[in-house]
Formats: C-alpha cells, sequence, structure tokens
C-alpha cells in the first residue's frame, strides 16, 4: 500500500512542505501539500522531481575508492572511513593540520547537522581551512552588514511593502531574496496587486523584471554606478528619511560626498539606461505609497567586481530612506525553531568584518565574517611551502563545476594526496577523488526548518518571513542493499578514529550570535558519542522559541502564534549604523576613476558574459537529469537573435566563448529578452577540461573563464564571475 506523509524540500533554501508518497519502499511521487499553511500546495519542478533524483540510475549506492587504473571500485563506509582517518593522521603528523581543508557547498543546507559537524571537525584538527561556496557566491553581503550595522527591529515586510528594488536578482526562479521564496510568484502577484511598484535591475528582461513596473535595463557590472546615482538624486532632491539619519546613523556628509559625483548624466551614460528612467526609479523607490520597502542585490549585481561596495550601497540607501520595521510593528521573520529574540527598533553597531584571523598566502587575502576565501583555495593546495593544503574534503559542493578558473582547479584536485567528497553521485569532483563517501538523500534523512529560518542572519531579504516551522521525519529507508552514511556521522566517524574531542555552537557564523538572548547551545561529541540525527537535532534546538517537540506534532507545518512585535529603544543606546564606511566609499571613489570609456572599447571583447540561474537546476545539480532538463543535457550561451545574426551565426551553431583568460566551447541559442551585447549562461555546467567535444551532451563551464587572481574583491576575494569581457567565433 503507497503511504502519503508531508515533507520538506530542501533542494532550495525555500524548503517547501510537500506530501511525499512512498510505494515498495520507494519514493514514488512529490506533490505540494495543500494542507500547509505556509506554501498552500507550491512546489517546482525540482521538488516534484525528488523521486527521480532519489531513484536516479546514476545514485552512489556504495562509497567508491579509487583503483590503481584510475577506475572507482565500491568500499565498506567504515573501512573507507578507517582508511581516510589514517591519511588524515599522517598528513597532520607530516605538514602539521593547515594542510587539511574542508570545502562545504551547498548541499549542505539540506542537512542541518552536517555543517556544523564538518566545522567541529576542522576546528578539533585545529586547522583553519574552512571554506564554503559562500565567498564565491555573495560575501559582500556579510562585509556590508560589517561595515554598516543591523538594524535590530528587523526588515519590512514585502507583504505589506508598496514598492521594492530587485537588483541583479530573479528571486521568481531563484527563491533567493527580496521576494519571499514561499511560492514568490504567488507574493508578487499579491503584492503588485496591492499596488506595489516593483523596481527591478537587470541587464535581461528576466521573469521577475518581465513583471517589473520599471525595468532598467543596464550594461551589466555598473550596479554600484546606479545606486550610488539613484543615493544622490535622493539626497538633491531630499527625498530621504533626515530624522531617522540624525538618531541613526553616522556618516551621512562622507556618503552624500562619496555620490556626488554620480549625477543622473553621468550614470546614465556609463550604465547606458534613458535618464528619466532612472530619475523615475530613485523617486519611486523614495516616495511611492505609504508604506515604502526595501532594495536587495543577487549574485548578478554581486559578480561585477563589486560586491561588497554594491551590497553596502543597498544597506546606505536603506537606512536612508528609513527603510527598517520601527518600534510597534511586527517583527517580519519571527524566531520560532531559533532562540527567542526580542527585535528593538535601535542599531547594532557595526564590526570588525574582515582583515582578521588566518592570513592566506596569496593575494594578501584573510579570514571575514563571510568567511576564507574560497577563490583562493586552489592556489593554497598548488602552492609549495609551509602551510600548503594536502587533503581537501568537499561537503555537497562541487568545485570542478562550480569554482572559478577550472583549469587551476582541475590541476590543484589533481595534485592533492587526499581529495574525498560526499556526494550523491560522481560528480564532476568526484571523478577526481580518492575517496567518495555516498551519503543518504534527502527524504532518508529528518528534516526541519531551521536551516531555512537562519539565513536571514546573512542578509535582509532572505529567510521565513513568519513565525513558521516544520519537521518531518524519515519518510523512506534508503535502497535495499545500500551502505550510506550521513555526512555528520562520517566526521563524527573520523573524530572517534582519531580521538578527537569535538563540539558545535548553534548556530555559528552569520552574525547569528549577535542575536542570541539564551546561551547557545553547545554540542559536545566525542569517541564515546551514540546519537541519532533525531537526537542531534533535538539537541540543535534546545533552546528554540518554539520547542521542537511542539513543531513536529504539526505535521504539514505550522505558523505559530507569536506575539512578535518590534520593542521600542533602550533609552540608553546611542549606537549607530555607519553609511560612511570609509574603505568602501574608497572604493566607489576609485569606480568613479576608472576610464569607462576605455574599458568599453575592448574590440577583442565585444560581449560581456552575465550569469543566470534555471529554474530547473541547483547549480550543478539536476543538469544531466532527464526529467529537469527535458532532454538537453549543456547549458546554452543565451544571446540576442541581432548578435547572432550579425556573427552570421544561427540559433544552435556551435562556438568558442573566449574571455582574456580561457575559452570554451558553447552552443548559441536565441534570446530577446536580453542586451545585445550581453551574453548569459548559467554555471556549473561542463565536463573535465580534457572533455570540451562533449559540449552537447555537458554543456560548458563558465567558471573556466574567470581567472582568480587578477581580478578580484579585495576583502572576500571573490573573483569577476560576471560582466566578463568575452568574444565569440564560429568553430
Ligand atoms: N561562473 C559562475 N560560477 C559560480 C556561480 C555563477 O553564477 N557563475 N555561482 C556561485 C554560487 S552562488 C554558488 S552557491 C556556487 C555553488 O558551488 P557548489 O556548492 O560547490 O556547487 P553545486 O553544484 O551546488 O554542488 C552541489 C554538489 O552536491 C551534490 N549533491 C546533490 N545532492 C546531494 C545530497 O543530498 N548530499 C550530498 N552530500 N551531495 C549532494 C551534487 O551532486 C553536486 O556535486 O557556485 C558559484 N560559482
Ligand atoms: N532554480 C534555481 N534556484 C536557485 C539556484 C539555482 O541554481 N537554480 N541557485 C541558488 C543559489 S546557490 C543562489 S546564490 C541563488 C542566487 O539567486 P539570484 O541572485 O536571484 O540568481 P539568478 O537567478 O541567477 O539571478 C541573477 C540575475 O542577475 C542578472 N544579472 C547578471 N549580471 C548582472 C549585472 O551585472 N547587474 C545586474 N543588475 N544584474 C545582472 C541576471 O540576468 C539574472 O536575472 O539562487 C538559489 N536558487
Ligand atoms: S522551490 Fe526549492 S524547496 Fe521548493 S520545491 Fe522547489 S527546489 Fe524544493
Ligand atoms: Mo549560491
Amino acid at each position: 500500500m503507497p503511504t502519503t506523509k508531508p515533507g520538506i524540500c530542501r533542494i532550495c533554501s525555500a524548503h517547501c512542505g510537500v506530501l511525499a508518497t512512498v510505494a515498495d519502499g520507494k519514493l514514488v511521487k512529490v506533490t505540494g501539500d495543500p494542507d500547509n499553511p505556509m506554501f498552500q500546495g507550491y512546489t517546482c519542478d525540482k521538488g516534484r522531481a525528488l523521486p527521480d533524483i532519489h531513484n536516479n540510475p546514476h545514485r552512489l549506492l556504495h562509497s567508491q575508492k579509487r583503483t590503481a587504473d584510475g577506475g572507482y571500485a565500491p568500499i565498506a563506509s567504515e573501512q573507507a572511513t578507517d582508511e581516510i582517518a589514517a591519511k588524515l593522521q599522517h598528513l597532520i603528523a607530516e605538514y602539521g593540520p593547515r594542510s587539511v581543508a574542508i570545502y562545504l557547498g551547498t548541499n549542505g543546507l539540506p542537512y542541518p547537522a552536517s555543517a556544523l559537524t564538518a566545522n567541529a571537525f576542522i576546528r578539533a584538527i585545529e586547522s583553519p581551512m574552512f571554506f564554503t561556496a559562500n565567498t564565491i557566491d555573495q560575501p559582500g553581503k556579510q562585509i556590508a552588514l560589517a561595515a554598516h550595522g543591523h538594524w535590530l527591529g528587523g526588515d519590512i515586510p514585502f507583504d505589506e511593502a508598496d514598492s521594492w528594488l530587485l537588483i541583479g536578482t530573479n528571486p521568481l526562479v531563484s527563491k533567493a531574496i527580496g521576494i519571499p521564496g514561499q511560492n514568490p510568484s504567488r507574493n508578487l502577484r499579491e503584492a503588485i496587486n496591492r499596488g506595489m511598484r516593483l523596481i527591478v535591475i537587470d541587464p535581461r528582461r528576466s521573469q521577475t523584471a518581465a513583471r517589473a513596473s520599471i525595468h532598467l535595463q543596464p550594461r551589466p557590472g555598473e550596479d554600484a554606478t546606479i545606486l550610488a546615482g539613484i543615493i544622490n538624486l535622493i539626497i538633491t532632491e531630499k527625498l530621504y528619511d533626515p530624522a531617522f539619519v540624525e538618531q541613526n546613523a553616522a556618516g551621512f556628509a562622507a556618503l552624500a560626498d562619496a555620490v556626488s559625483g554620480f549625477t543622473v548624466d553621468y550614470v546614465a551614460e556609463r550604465a547606458d539606461i534613458p535618464r528619466d528612467q532612472l530619475v523615475e526609479a530613485a523617486r519611486v523607490f523614495a516616495t511611492h505609497g505609504d508604506r515604502p520597502g526595501m532594495v536587495n542585490a543577487g549574485t548578478g549585481a554581486n559578480f561585477g567586481l563589486h560586491g561588497s561596495l554594491v551590497e553596502y550601497l543597498c544597506l546606505c540607501l536603506t537606512t536612508l530612506c528609513g527603510r527598517w520595521q520601527r518600534a510597534g510593528q511586527r517583527v517580519t521573520r519571527p524566531n520560532t525553531l531559533m532562540p527567542a529574540f526580542t527585535a528593538k527598533a535601535q542599531p547594532h553597531p557595526p564590526y570588525e568584518g574582515w582583515g582578521y584571523g588566518e592570513r592566506l598566502r596569496v593575494r594578501g587575502l584573510t579570514d571575514t565574517v563571510s568567511g576564507m576565501p574560497t577563490a583562493a583555495l586552489a592556489d593554497e593546495i598548488l602552492l609549495p611551502g609551509e602551510g600548503q593544503v594536502k587533503a581537501l574534503i568537499c561537503i555537497g559542493g562541487n568545485p570542478m563545476a562550480a569554482w572559478p578558473d577550472q583549469r587551476k582547479t582541475e590541476r590543484a584536485l589533481q595534485s592533492l594526496e587526499l581529495l574525498v567528497t560526499l556526494d550523491t553521485e560522481m560528480s564532476l569532483t568526484s571523478r577526481l577523488a580518492h575517496y567518495v563517501m555516498a551519503p543518504k538523500m534527502q527524504m532518508e534523512t529528518p528534516a526541519m526548518t531551521q536551516g531555512s529560518e537562519l539565513i536571514k542572519y546573512y542578509t535582509s531579504g532572505t529567510g521565513i518571513p513568519a513565525a513558521y516551522a516544520q519537521y518531518a521525519p524519515r519518510l523512506v529507508d534508503p535502497p535495499a542493499g545500500s551502505d550510506l552514511i550521513e555526512e555528520w556521522q562520517f566526521f563524527l566517524g573520523l573524530a572517534k578514529r582519531m580521538d578527537l574531542q569535538m563540539f558545535f555552537v548553534n548556530f555559528f557564523g552569520g552574525g547569528g550570535g549577535r542575536f542570541m538572548e539564551s546561551p547557545p547551545v553547545v554540542v559536545v561529541m566525542d569517541k564515546d558519542t551514540e546519537l541519532t540525527t533525531e537526537e542531534l537535532f533535538a539537541q540543535m534546538c534546545a533552546n528554540s522559541r518554539i520547542p521542537l517537540e511542539e513543531v513536529a506534532g504539526h505535521e504539514h507545518g505550522h505558523i505559530f502564534d507569536v506575539d512578535a512585535v518590534v520593542q521600542e529603544r533602550d533609552p540608553e543606546c546611542t549606537d549607530r549604523l555607519d553609511i560612511g564606511n570609509a574603505a568602501l566609499l574608497g572604493e566607489l571613489a576609485d569606480v568613479l576613476a576608472e576610464d569607462f570609456r576605455a574599458a568599453r572599447a575592448d574590440r577583442d571583447h565585444p560581449f560581456r558574459l552575465i550569469p543566470r540561474r534555471h529554474k530547473n537546476f541547483m547549480n550543478s545539480s539536476g543538469t544531466q537529469l532527464p526529467k529537469l532538463n527535458g532532454g538537453k543535457a549543456y547549458n546554452p550561451a543565451y544571446m540576442h537573435p541581432e548578435a547572432i545574426a550579425d556573427l552570421g551565426l544561427d540559433s544552435g551553431s556551435l562556438v568558442t566563448i573566449a574571455s582574456p583568460h580561457d575559452y570554451i566551447p558553447a552552443v548559441v541559442e536565441a534570446d530577446d529578452t536580453l542586451r545585445r551585447d550581453v551574453i548569459a549562461m548559467h554555471h556549473a555546467f561542463g565536463g573535465l577540461t580534457t572533455e570540451d567535444d562533449e559540449v552537447r551532451d555537458r554543456g560548458s563551464n563558465v567558471g573556466r573563464l574567470v581567472p582568480t587572481d587578477i581580478e578580484f574583491d579585495a576583502i572576500t576575494g571573490l573573483p569577476r564571475q560576471g560582466n566578463i569581457p568575452v568574444r565569440v567565433t564560429p568553430v
């Protein structure tokens, strides 16, 4: 008899409540859950493909070990853990703890204990080398918050706002930021029906831009310029909130001075947007409606080299216009599975965000609030000398597909003495690994929404916009005869063999610790620890506002009735947000000093390549699954039809795309939503560098076009992953 039970899809951060049907011990169907109060039946194609993902014939049911001839053979997970522990002990004894690094990718998110335990392990061996995908994503968000400070009253609710500004993000597809990701189409439709004016800045008429009231379609990479222009206009026309600024912000004069060169005419010419449209966008954002909203930027705006600055200007614009929840208003994202926190209408002051902790051996980079610079990890592997990284453990990430400079990444990974991946398939990175640990998958493990809730601490515009939580037990057994291990159990297994004591503090990172009232939960693990994931989740939620058992009692998820209202500021509070940070406004001065006309005259590279995401793929995941790729296993190079015709090409032509750094093969496809001078491609496709002739089966690796050591954010090391100058030549 098939059974259908509520579960949680955790492919992306929306964490949709779904219904999962199991028949004959197999997951056979996943649909939306109409009884889930938050999602009301919503899912996307990826969530509905969870049965295909679980039952994928390429899924690993046993861990793999590389054989002498370069192939792979199954190995028992206990045996693999024995061998990996022994190798790590040997490397640490020989080269020191820094020789061991961990990289956590996006598939840490579905398994809340995975990141915490991996981080506990690396601290237990006393290596500082813990890297995550965050620093090749939008690390500027945390840098900007450190420089600006946090508003302890939190965000304005999207579902009440009359205006919203989105820059280089497409939340209708990505569910990531701005429009709440829990059924974003519905959330946007309701807002527009209510009279919201949405402003979108995107070189492409994205799904979100197509529904905007104003769509600015600029040259890519000019987001700092445009934001500075909008701020300048708002200051000049006195459209900001002087009372809020007076009471809560420092640095107004420095900001006003730094943006003063960004006149409407200058910005319109430089970004190639109509002057009047820019003015209208600024005025609408500043004045439309009784309840004006916020501004959020996404990956598109962050990859154009000035990500930290773009994020900082977003916060400056928000504070300048006083766009934060005030005393007496409801808390937009109340804590539920996180510990209770009293929101207050006051600033949390800026704090040290970078330049501390571990120093990398390249490019003057350091640890930061956004973590260690992942774009420098390949260099740390390749650069001989003391501290060289010899072993890398990748958890739910795919460096060969997703890191910048694929060729360098490939050399680095091939040179390692030990490469371990924890991956559900022989991913591109796993194909270079010594060991591939096969893990359990989503519906085979218990699930909760704590991870989706806590991302709000990384940046505003994310997280769950209600006191909503869900817990789901394991819904299906792993396939018969399989030998699978949960990621956190792998690290506990290593710790036991290496006789380490590990501990983690839930929740680390994201400035989270700054918002704790109750003492943090400390989880300790050592060689005597015997724990189930369920027991570990209970420990992780020991001080949550709503007890985990109570959440679990509502199997379809529940919006709890918590009385969360923003409180008055403390009478003695003199803290201020900083909108005049010298380092970041110094970078804005550099932007103004750039000779943008000369940069544009690069005849060798007449196009700019920009990132975009596809609704059916989560980075590299799903790209090879027929149910999701519809038989097209490559990522086209989308170009304006006239640009294709100008080159004498057709949609479907094979081309070479070359940046000043490297080249990739690609298949062009017509897309009239783009500017003529822009090419858009999904990232995280492609094979190894020797497999270019398989482009129609594997796609093209955009990261290969990106050098890590030429143009990069000096604070976070994030290279220029967008606005990449390229030329296109027929093959
Ligand atoms: N050029 C360019 N580069 C980019 C980007 C871009 O837009 N353009 N985007 C950047 C961004 S925002 C990010 S976040 C990074 C992403 O970088 P990564 O996180 O490194 O890449 P993913 O492709 O998400 O890797 C996911 C891996 O998890 C595996 N996996 C799938 N399901 C499971 C599971 O249940 N358990 C485990 N253990 N593994 C699983 C998949 O097979 C895959 O190998 O890439 C960055 N790189
Ligand atoms: N379906 C799906 N959902 C995902 C993912 C996925 O791969 N697939 N990945 C997840 C991850 S890891 C992340 S980080 C988030 C990212 O979420 P988003 O940041 O929303 O990413 P995208 O959907 O690629 O939207 C980026 C937009 O920026 C535009 N753009 C490109 N260059 C520029 C520029 O220079 N300036 C401006 N203003 N716009 C520009 C692109 O045209 C595109 O519409 O999505 C998450 N959700
Ligand atoms: S939106 Fe995200 S969480 Fe929801 S079903 Fe799709 S992939 Fe899963
Ligand atoms: Mo990301």
